[in-house]
């Protein structure tokens, strides 16, 4: 079953994400959409936010706090209840968004790395998904991953996207480096085209080559979800939320910074009146 806000996953797809900790939905966005998320992210780019990085290989965050086009996504689209199911879990709510622009001719990689050490959710049911606006092959810089990494349970060492290197911490595993030694790794990765749509578990290793498209850019769009197991983490490592969230280490979520999206409240976080501070 497909309509505006609902998805149905099936059982296949399902069971593919717990196996490999990613799974492909094509389709899942129409085009109009898309073309709304390419004004958006375009808006950003020209007005990046307080956690932002200029440069051909740029990135942002938090960007549904201040650009209602990424709240629609959460209020009235289908993502937040494919994450739900693919997470086995009665809610999804929303941790943070990522926007990722990686121009023509942008040799830089996309370091190997998971997504859970660097963000601010303990849990089992953590969910991503990325979603490209432009046609995205090998070329272009598609994510690759490390098939069923996820399983080992084991947590990395967040490395930074600038340098390559591990954070100095010892509150993880340092990072193999997979890259240096691809053939002892099962990697995957998935020419997508936008509309389509990769969901990954927040443990599995993933990265990707830089952009030598010569005239092709690579713009992605990416939210992270937690389930009914999440609880609210702070770490010593790694980025902050944009703002104190007003919660708790292991607290559950659903506060403003953090809203359930799935099932739908109908609350409308109104964070893109709130006056910069
Ligand atoms: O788009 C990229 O280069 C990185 C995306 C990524 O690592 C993620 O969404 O977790």
């Amino acid at each position: 079953m497909k309509s505006a806000n609902y998805y149905e996953v099936s059982v296949s797809d399902i069971e593919r994400y717990e196996a490999d900790g990613v799974v492909c939905l094509r389709g899942v966005l129409d085009p109009s959409r898309i073309a709304e998320l390419e004004d958006a992210m375009e808006d950003v780019l020209a007005h990046p936010g307080p956690q932002a990085r200029a440069g051909k290989f740029a990135y942002d965050t938090f960007m549904w706090t201040r650009n209602q086009a990424f709240w629609k996504l959460q209020a009235d689209s289908a993502i937040p209840s494919i994450t739900a199911q693919l997470m086995r879990s009665s809610v999804s709510h929303l941790m943070a968004d990522v926007m990722f622009a990686k121009e023509q001719n942008t040799p830089d990689p996309t370091p190997w790395h998971q997504d859970q050490p660097y963000g601010w959710y303990d849990g089992t049911q953590v969910c991503s998904v990325w979603i490209p606006l432009d046609r995205v092959t090998l070329e272009s810089g598609a994510l690759e991953y490390v098939r069923g990494s996820h399983r080992a349970g084991i947590w990395y060492r967040p490395v930074g996207f600038t340098t390559g290197e591990n954070e100095n911490t010892d509150e993880f595993a340092p990072m193999p480096d997979i890259e240096a030694n691809r053939a002892d790794y099962d990697i995957v990765h998935f020419d997508l085209e936008p509309g389509d749509a990769l969901f990954h578990n927040l443990l599995v290793l993933h990265g990707a080559p830089g952009n030598s498209s010569s005239d092709r850019r690579r713009r992605a769009i990416a939210f992270r979800y937690a389930g009914d197991d999440a609880k609210y983490a702070v770490r010593s490592v790694g980025p902050k939320p944009i703002w104190d969230p007003g919660i708790r280490h292991g607290d559950r979520f659903g506060c403003d910074l953090f809203p359930q999206v799935w099932p739908s409240t109908g609350n409308v976080p109104r964070f893109w009146e709130r006056p910069s501070s």
